[in-house]
């Protein structure tokens, strides 16, 4: 993307609306605008990095064996009463009329619809276990919306619903999905530790959240400095034997971790001091094994290998994809910007030329730009480069070439690391060939 053309408005002022650094930051950079109250709009930029961390989701997803679909965000309230979630769930639900005066609502999650498609489909233990997900748009209306994307209204979730045909199976699948979600955490660069946790709206007997640190968390969490150094995206644990997600869940439930609701203080005191975790933590994820909370009043059975009928186990898995992109920025930044990871970047590069209207600095800038294409925004703005170095910071690509008119005069760039500042004056294939190779 050429800078000039695009809609990436960057703030010099710190909006006064937002509290927490990564709400300030996202919007300082130009990623969101908030359309009403909790509702907001991903400009290009911040899409980028949204559908980037939607990827990862997906391919953990995908490798875990879970098949995509996408359900529609508007559900009929009947299907809310079959479950008897329907007046239970409150105002935080959003419910609407239509023409023919029919209930609807704007779905904050879809236990009773995936549980309506599967008793319309599957009939037999032999089609089973089988695990479902979407990644859609959630809303719910919260009282407190805050912190931007964070706690928002409207919000975009990764919701992925397991069937088995009894309880070992179901815990199978639960286990299979906490992995995948320490995979991909960690592939977002994130230090996620799973808490037991109380199960809320959703219901079911077992329940983990998925906590990262940062000061701004809504709530304390205390744990295990053991989860820091474990492994998840190696070949320490395959991710189809029962043998190993069982070695898995037993490493992340052993060792001491939770949150202020579940904390027991005299367990972590007896914890060597040096591997005592404390802090404020943000909660990405959230796992429920819940059996047949929804699969028993909604009448959905299917024939065992005995011949009798059986209610199927269930579970429902939730990652804040939306959240995410907050949550990175509360674990990855500094005072001049974003530092994104490589892997969700909505940038690998910034092309800065210091100089516009310079033959040499366009000349290199455009040959550069070739290269590189969508990956690169190219910073071709009539700006003074004070201006450029402070919003190529700001928005936090991992690289920047910067060109400058002595430079390009010699055939040379200079390359910058965002993360850690380091700076080399290379020629322009050196360059490309470091970026594109890391
Ligand atoms: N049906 C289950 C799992 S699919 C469910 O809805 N779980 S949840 O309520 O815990 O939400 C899953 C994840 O969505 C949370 O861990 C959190 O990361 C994210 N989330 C929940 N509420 C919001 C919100 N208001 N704004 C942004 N993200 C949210």
């Amino acid at each position: 993307m050429r800078l000039s053309r695009s809609l990436l408005p960057t703030l010099k002022e710190t909006p006064a609306e937002a509290q927490i650094v990564s709400h300030r930051l996202m919007l300082r950079a130009g990623l969101v605008r908030q359309t009403t109250s909790g509702i907001y709009a991903w400009l290009p930029a911040g899409y980028r990095v949204l559908s980037n961390i939607a990827r990862i989701v997906r391919e953990e997803q995908d490798a875990a064996g879970a098949q995509e679909l996408l359900m529609p965000t508007i559900q009929s309230a009947d299907l809310w009463r079959e479950s008897g979630r329907y007046d239970g769930y409150g105002k935080e639900m959003l419910r609407i009329q239509d023409r023919h005066e029919r209930e609807l609502l704007y779905g904050p999650t879809n236990e009773e619809m995936i549980t309506d498609l599967f008793r319309q489909s599957v009939h037999s233990y032999r089609a089973l276990p089988q695990t479902v997900y979407h990644i859609q748009w959630k809303f719910r209306d919260e009282v407190r919306p805050r912190f931007g994307v964070m706690r928002g209204r409207e919000f975009l979730m990764k919701d992925a619903y397991s069937f088995d045909i009894d309880h070992e199976g179901a815990v199978i699948s639960y286990r299979r999905m906490m992995l995948a979600y320490m995979r991909t955490f960690q592939r977002l660069g994130l230090r996620a530790i799973p808490m037991a946790a109380d199960t809320g709206p959703i219901g079911g007997d077992l329940s983990h959240e998925f906590i990262i640190l940062a000061p701004t968390g809504e709530s304390q969490v205390f744990y295990d400095a053991a989860f820091e150094t474990i492994d998840y995206t190696g070949d320490a644990f395959d991710i189809r034997s029962e043998a190993d997600l069982a070695r898995f869940y037993t490493l992340m439930t052993t060792p001491y971790a939770a949150t202020d609701e579940k904390h027991d203080a005299a367990l972590f005191e007896k914890l060597d001091p040096a591997r005592r975790r404390e802090g404020r933590g943000i909660e990405v994820g959230h796992i429920f094994y819940f059996g047949t909370k929804y699969s028993r009043p909604m009448n959905f059975t299917v024939t065992g290998a005995d011949g009798r009928k059986l209610h199927p186990e269930m579970g429902s898995y939730g990652i804040g994809v939306s959240r995410l992109v907050g949550a990175v920025i509360e674990a990855s930044h500094d005072e001049a910007g974003i530092i994104w990871p490589d892997a969700i970047a909505p940038f690998r590069a910034a092309i800065l030329n210091l100089k516009p209207g310079d033959a040499a600095c366009d000349g290199l800038c455009e040959q550069l730009y070739a290269r590189l294409g969508t990956a690169a925004l190219y910073d071709d703005r009539e700006e003074r480069a004070g201006v450029k170095f402070a919003d190529a910071d700001l928005l936090g690509h991992p690289w920047q070439i910067i060109v400058g008119p002595r430079g390009a005069a010699a055939g040379r760039v200079e390359l910058k690391r965002r993360a850690n500042g380091a700076r080399e004056e290379i020629s322009p294939d050196a360059a490309l060939a470091k970026l594109l190779g890391a």
